[in-house]
């Protein structure tokens, strides 16, 4: 190519830059008149937050159904009824002196009442039930979505799983009910605390006043008598070390359907 050649394309090069810069700055100006522009820029946490839901829900959400599918008679099993004086002195009263501590690995611990769980956001789905013994039940649950409460806590970067400590004991009075998932399950946004099921105050023989609903798992990972929530980054020092009553006794702690 000659000297001239050479001149004229970088020339031609330079005015295509300067006039895609001037597009891309026309471009800009104009995005950041629309009303979207500037508060999407202002929130980029809300945005992370959006990502983030976005990709567990494209990982998959699990089947729900219609009123017409309910279970006319949804089965209790394992615990109907804790065998604990303090459970019983609660469900006496309603539940009124009932507190969800939520502590561990969170920035703001707190104590919570069913009124104040209430007062959180709720979502509400049909779905079914599938217990490792080879049944399964449909069922209406409604209560507060997980993510909800963690983000009122705070989980700390260290915190990895979310364990649940329950009221009933299962042999012996200090080996009670427990259940644990990761955080990646516990943002997904079915993952829920129920405290209702087929529109009435969830009943005793179904977890009363509060119980886990993780409905891409089998049903011994959910929870009933939710007591207490712990965030943890290893569940290997607590009680069993295997994340729960039913895994310290063999069964999977991954329990995908
Ligand atoms: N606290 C507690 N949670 C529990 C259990 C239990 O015995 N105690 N059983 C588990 C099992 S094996 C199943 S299948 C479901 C049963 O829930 P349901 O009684 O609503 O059918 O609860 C799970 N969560
Ligand atoms: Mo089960």
């Amino acid at each position: 190519m000659s000297e001239t050649g050479n001149l004229n394309r970088r020339g031609f090069l330079a005015r295509v830059a300067s006039s895609l810069g001037a597009l891309l700055l026309g471009g800009c100006d104009r995005l950041s008149e629309s009303h979207w522009f500037p508060r999407i820029l202002g929130s980029a946490e809300v945005v992370n937050k959006r990502a983030q839901s976005a990709v567990t829900r494209a990982q998959s959400m699990a089947r729900e159904y219609t009123e017409a599918d309910l279970s006319p008679n949804f089965k209790s099993n394992g615990t109907d009824y804790p065998n604990d004086a303090k459970y019983q002195a609660l469900a006496a009263n309603h539940f009124v002196d009932w507190r969800l501590e939520v502590g561990g690995l969170v920035a703001r611990p707190a104590r919570l009442s069913l009124a104040e769980l209430r007062a959180l956001p709720s979502r509400t789905q049909i779905t079914r039930h599938d217990c490792v013994e080879g049944w399964s039940c449909i069922g209406k649950w409604k209560g507060v979505p997980l993510a909800a409460l963690l983000d009122r806590v705070g989980p700390l970067p260290q915190a990895r799983y979310v364990m649940f400590f329950c009221a009933d004991p299962m042999e012996g009075a200090e080996n009670k009910y427990y259940e644990s998932i990761d955080l990646a399950g516990a943002y997904h946004p079915q993952t829920i605390l129920a405290y209702e099921m087929n529109d009435h105050v969830l009943p005793i023989p179904y977890g009363a006043p509060l119980r886990l609903r993780d409905e891409r798992q089998l049903g011994y990972k959910m929870a009933k008598y939710i007591m207490r929530i712990e965030l943890v980054d290893s569940f290997a020092h607590i009680r069993g070390g295997r994340g729960g009553y039913w895994e310290d006794n063999g069964y999977e702690w991954y329990a995908g359907i």
